[in-house]
């Protein structure tokens, strides 16, 4: 049994992880990251591409953004189709000067680690039996196993960004977390498509046979979602039906049509929310996916994660240098507030734009009624638009 010794320990080397543990590097704070899975398979990983203007400027703040600069995509508005028309929601004009850029979110884990390897930072992937220990108490510990052997990390904190399926969150004790959620009667079937996006924006599409999505990665990458059963079995979806229904959820305009390509990549995933309070328990602290999740509707988990870093490395900045704890009092609070709001952005988009099956005719209707006031009042449109590019 090896021990070490950090001021951070980091469970998760995901956006969470890796961008905590680089924010406290430029703060002269070092940390060590323990990551379940290998570095090849969460640079691999295909999640997430749409990055909040404020997301772009904390990666670009710190250094990190040279490729994203280069290779994102800004965009100035998304199109909302249904009814047999596209309707723009325009950035420039509703919120002006603010914007999202498509930008993967694999991309960013690349760039994130690059930094990290670069600038000697420790970042051990494959490691396994991740436990925390003396959380409640001023001297936390995380024991786990790397290259066959057991190792104990002693730490002054504990971030924990393992994700929603993560160890961390259950290493506090039962009664002192609240848990929120809401599990939604559908999935999405995203796919990586090798062909040029038939749209120069995204389109997130409404129709009587389920939602559709078509977002992009690259000039030549196409991404799409289909709603799909939330346990639908990805071998039901050979090619053929994917581009079938894609067509026929996306072709709903005149004369617009869908080139198809050769699928790089496919998966389900099945949609909920979920939120814990507090976000911290003692030196543990909760952020990203292992403190909340939302679906993907409307863009905002990684974003949000990178939100909850920046406050805990503000908050941590703090104490190191002064021994004040009013930052990390206040964590929680300050992320629960923006947390709520993209929650309650994540599930009014999913509810606008997704069919429920056995569908109610009187909540068609609503949820139609909303799209039309949303495509036709400027004041419901910026209300999506500044909860879309962040607030
Ligand atoms: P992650 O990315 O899940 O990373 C957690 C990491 O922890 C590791 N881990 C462990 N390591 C050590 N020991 C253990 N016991 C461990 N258990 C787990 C895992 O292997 C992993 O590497 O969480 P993080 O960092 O909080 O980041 C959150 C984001 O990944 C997530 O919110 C987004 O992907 C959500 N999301 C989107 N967010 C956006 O902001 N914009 C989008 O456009 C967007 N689109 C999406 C999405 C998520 C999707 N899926 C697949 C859920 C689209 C989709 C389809
Ligand atoms: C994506 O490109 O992966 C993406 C875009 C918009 C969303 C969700 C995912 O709302």
């Amino acid at each position: 049994m090896t021990h070490t010794r950090t001021q951070v320990g980091i469970v998760g080397a995901g956006p969470a992880g890796l961008l905590l543990s680089h924010l406290l590097h430029l703060r002269g704070i070092e940390s060590v990251v323990l990551e379940a899975r290998s570095r090849d398979y969460v640079e691999r990983r295909v999640r997430a591409g749409v990055l909040e203007q404020r997301t772009v400027d904390t990666l670009v703040g710190s250094g990190v953004g040279q490729r994203l600069l280069a290779e994102g995509l800004v965009h100035h508005g998304i199109e909302l189709r249904f009814g047999g028309a596209g309707h723009r929601i325009a950035f420039e004009q509703l919120v002006p000067g603010r914007a999202i850029t498509i930008y993967g979110q694999q991309e960013v884990v690349k760039d994130l680690i690059a930094a990290r390897l670069a600038a000697g930072g420790q970042v051990l992937f494959d490691v396994t039996d991740v436990r925390l220990a003396g959380l409640d108490g001023g001297q936390p510990a995380i024991t786990f196993s790397h290259d066959g052997a057991e190792h104990v990390l002693d730490c002054a904190f504990v971030g924990g960004c393992d994700g929603f399926h993560g160890i961390c969150r259950d290493a506090v004790p039962d009664g002192v977390l609240t848990f929120f959620d809401r599990e939604y009667p559908f999935g999405w079937l995203g796919v990586l498509a090798e062909v040029a996006p038939s749209s120069a924006e995204l389109i997130y599409s409404c129709t009587d046979r389920g939602f559709a999505l078509h977002s992009m990665r690259s000039p030549q990458l196409s991404r799409f979602y289909l709603q799909v059963a939330p346990d639908e079995d990805i071998e039901n979806w050979p090619d053929e039906r994917i581009w079938a229904e894609l067509r026929a959820r996306l072709e709903t305009v005149g004369g617009w049509q869908l080139a198809q390509g050769p699928v790089a990549e496919k998966g389900v995933t099945a949609m909920r929310s979920f939120v814990a309070e507090p976000m911290r328990y003692g030196r543990l602290f909760l952020a990203g996916d292992a403190a909340h999740i939302v679906p993907p509707t409307g863009a905002k988990g990684l974003n949000l994660a990178a939100f909850d870093v920046t406050v805990l490395t503000d908050a941590l900045a703090a104490w190191f240098a002064t021994g004040d704890e009013s930052g990390l009092d206040a964590y929680s609070a300050t992320c629960l507030r923006r947390v709520w709001r993209v929650q309650h952005f994540s599930w009014w988009m999913t509810t606008l734009l997704h069919t429920f099956w056995p569908v109610d005719p009187y909540e068609r209707r609503l949820q139609r009624s909303y799209l039309d006031y949303v495509c036709s009042s400027t004041a419901a449109a910026t209300s999506l638009a500044e909860n879309y590019v962040g607030l």
